[in-house]
């Protein structure tokens, strides 16, 4: 009915509203261009494509080819990578592409712990369990939240497993690949990185670079601190040729059929702006991160590894037991315009996750909108003022707002300024 179609119009413009005043710090998120999101709507959404560009099983597909085979292309060139798949469309789905191709039930795999910040799709209730497999976790060092060096090796030595998985959703730290690059060619095992996280990092060279660290594939989504479309990719220098095909096949016909070619082409536009901006962009992530996290600090909130710098990504993790807990704070900074998402902490049992001790933070949106480290400390007082003294979050809300204000334009991409939470302008046409 015409007033169903109404009414879902009505919810997503008030979540613009409502996004247009709030600090959105959810650290897998954040906004694509404008550029990049106007091909959303395009005809390339209506469309098909099975197979890869010049082997398809539909008609119609010239263009398409043309901009799969330019996304391939800036996708190798920005990472590195001698193969790039870009039809994935999530992370999860190009995790499961690697899984098809070189898991199976009865190998053996090696990854973090869900507690310890890994994705769900690297656990036995996950991708990897889907597969028939169960991960044997890594030892897992609270103090430094990163895998513990010395106990890694011995177990990837030990086990000998047949791929060792590394890559997390709370991922402060990167993980000691050229430690534990010995102990990979004994088992001979195959090295994947989930960087969905940090692949905006990555590519603007300032995290760690897997694939020259000893991973021969890496996946990702593309919309957290790579500000792309909803979407996932596989990028890989593969071994030799088998591991190619092998990879090659699990994302078609393995995991996927169609590819969802709007994102497609949204996805090939955020990766040129990246190649443009994403040194700049990734630098400020960091240092905003940081910057956050001595302000929370410094006003008495216990974020992780003040000894390190608390992170050298765009993610914190606090921990929150003693102020109500994860679930409590989140919903109550919510209701003061500020967006986050509670978390595992590392002693969390994972049954626990609805109700954990902690909370993640990500600056790679608020740096988007145009926010320096002097705004951090900022926003380190917003949410203090909800965690340690319980104030009424009306009245937060309310100068979260007012500080929103200056904070409205999209940058790092091309046609930079323009409004990030606008309606679409396109819809006024067909009223
Ligand atoms: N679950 C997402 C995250 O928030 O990290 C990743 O898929």
């Amino acid at each position: 009915m015409r007033e169903d179609a109404d009414f879902i119009y009505e919810q997503v413009e008030k979540h613009h509203e409502w996004f247009k005043k709030s600090l959105p710090m959810i650290a897998s998120e954040n906004i694509i261009s404008p550029m990049a999101r106007e091909l959303l709507i395009s005809d390339f959404h209506d469309r098909y494509a099975e197979g890869s560009p010049g082997d398809r099983y539909y008609q119609g597909n010239i263009f398409v080819d043309e901009v799969e085979l330019k996304a391939q292309e800036l996708a190798s060139d920005l990472f590195g990578a001698e193969y790039a798949d870009v039809r994935p469309i999530s992370g999860t789905n190009a995790n499961q592409a690697v899984l098809m191709g070189l898991g199976g039930p009865g190998k053996k795999i090696t990854a973090v712990d869900v507690s310890d910040g890994a994705h769900i799709s690297s656990a036995k209730f996950g991708s990897v369990g889907f597969r028939g497999m169960e991960p044997i976790t890594y030892p897992f060092n609270v103090e430094e939240m990163n895998i513990d060096v010395e106990g890694t090796k011995k177990m990837i030595k030990e086990e000998k497993p047949d791929i060792a998985l590394f890559g997390r959703s709370v991922y402060m730290f990167p993980p000691p690949l050229e430690e534990l690059r010995d102990a990979f060619e004994e088992a001979g095992c195959y090295v994947w990185y989930d960087a969905a996280h940090v692949l905006g990092l990555i590519a603007g060279g300032e995290f760690q670079d897997p694939l020259r660290e000893g991973v021969e594939v890496m996946t990702g989504s593309t919309h957290k601190t790579l500000p792309g479309p909803q979407r996932g990719i596989l990028l890989s220098n593969p071994r030799d040729e088998e591991m190619k095909q092998k990879l090659f096949y699990g994302v078609f016909p393995g995991v996927l059929s169609n590819h969802h070619l709007h994102t497609m082409a949204a996805l090939a536009v955020s990766l040129a702006e990246h190649q443009e901006f994403g040194k700049e962009y990734a630098k400020q992530i960091i240092k905003n991160a940081k910057a956050l996290g001595q302000a929370l600090h410094e006003r008495d909130i216990d974020v992780m590894c003040s000894h390190k710098g608390f992170t050298e990504s765009h993610t914190l993790a606090i921990d929150v037991q003693e102020e109500g807990g994860g679930e409590t704070l989140v919903e109550a900074m919510e209701e003061a315009n500020m967006i986050a998402n509670k978390n595992l902490m590392p002693w969390d049992d994972v049954n626990s996750a609805k109700e954990p001790s902690g909370i993640r933070l990500g600056a790679q949106e608020l740096t988007r909108l145009g926010m320096k480290e002097s705004h951090m400390d900022e926003v380190g007082e917003f949410i203090k003022r909800i965690v340690k003294d319980d104030e009424d979050p009306e009245k937060v809300k309310a100068d979260v707002i007012e500080f929103r204000n200056d904070f409205q334009e999209i940058h790092y991409c091309y046609k930079e300024g323009l409004p990030a939470h606008e309606r679409f302008s396109f819809l006024d046409k067909y009223d």
